[in-house]
């Protein structure tokens, strides 16, 4: 199967996707794997406003939520003070794990983004969300990209993980698993939970870049499911896109990530053909809810 898509097909189908709406980034200034350069200095002084309000925003919510990983990592990261220059953390992301980071225009097509994770890139969006969507955004900016994601890749067993993730992808492209595999990242690299001798933590970038699913997520009593994450029925589970997850699945270290990610998925995905996908809200017999309902 030939999995390239050409520029224009991919705008094509996000602007079908999208009911017409345009994609928002320029695409015009970029090189064969959606790289564009940053541009720093054409940030405006309310755009470097607007991120530091979303950092306190978020800073206030994370002590006692976000993992420590998470919170140790921005605290080195030092990008309070605005919209961060991608240069100057991708260097000492380099340093630490290997990973570097790569400017795109906004979403990028499958196949490009797999490539990049399975080469330890990371894409960030460079432009910023307007001051209207401080609540809630659609597509990734650059607040959720390098908030959200950057932090967690100073983690060496995390920063494998998704590398290994980019890889699946790519054979997961081959063997028609994409959207079985899409799941596990929704349900881990943007919204997953981890259990930590402190009590259970956030280390999706969905929910600690989010001003809301913070405190939801962690709040017993709603009609959210915390289940241990178990990596095939992880796959079968559809989620939620336009509301906080109605499941939210909890590991035990990152290390379960990247040994569950280890066999090959092949037979996983042929199985999985044959049984039937799960609403997000489903409680299997053997499961037990770890956040108790109040
Ligand atoms: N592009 N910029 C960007 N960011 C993403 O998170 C992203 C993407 N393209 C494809 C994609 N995610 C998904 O297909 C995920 O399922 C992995
Ligand atoms: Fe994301």
């Amino acid at each position: 199967m030939d999995t390239s898509v050409s520029n224009e097909d991919f705008l094509a189908t996000v602007a079908e996707k999208s009911n017409g709406a345009a994609l928002r980034g320029d695409y015009a200034h970029m090189d064969a794997h959606y790289v564009v350069q940053q541009d720093w200095a054409a940030y405006t002084e309310a755009e470097h406003d607007l991120w530091r309000k979303l950092y306190q925003r978020q800073m206030a919510l994370l002590p006692g939520r976000a993992c420590d990983e998470f919170i140790e990592a921005l605290a080195k990261m030092d990008i309070s003070a605005g919209i961060p220059v991608f240069e100057k953390t991708s260097k000492e992301l380099f340093a630490a794990t290997g990973w570097t980071i790569v400017a795109v225009p906004g979403l990028i097509p499958e196949l490009t983004f797999f490539d990049h994770l399975a080469n330890r890139r990371f894409p960030v969006t460079v432009w910023l969300r307007k001051p209207e969507e401080f609540n809630y955004i659609v597509e990734p900016d650059v607040f959720h990209d390098f908030f959200g994601h950057v932090p967690l890749l100073f983690n060496p067993v995390f920063a494998d993980y998704m590398q290994r993730y980019g890889q699946g992808g790519l054979k997961a492209m081959r063997l028609g698993g994409l959207d079985e595999l899409a799941r596990l990242y929704w349900y881990t690299v943007e919204f997953g939970l981890i259990n930590t001798p402190a009590g259970i933590r956030i280390y999706g970038a969905g929910i600690l870049s989010s001003g809301g699913e913070v405190e939801y997520c962690l709040t017993p009593g709603t009609k959210s499911r915390h289940i241990r994450l178990d990596i095939e029925r992880c796959l079968r589970t559809l989620y939620k896109i336009d509301s906080y997850q109605e499941t939210y699945f909890v590991i035990d270290s990152y290390q379960q990530l990247f040994d569950g990610t280890a066999p090959d998925f092949t037979p996983i995905y042929q199985k999985l053909k044959s049984m039937d996908v799960l609403p997000a809200n489903t409680l299997l017999a053997d499961e037990i809810e770890l956040l108790p309902a109040l």
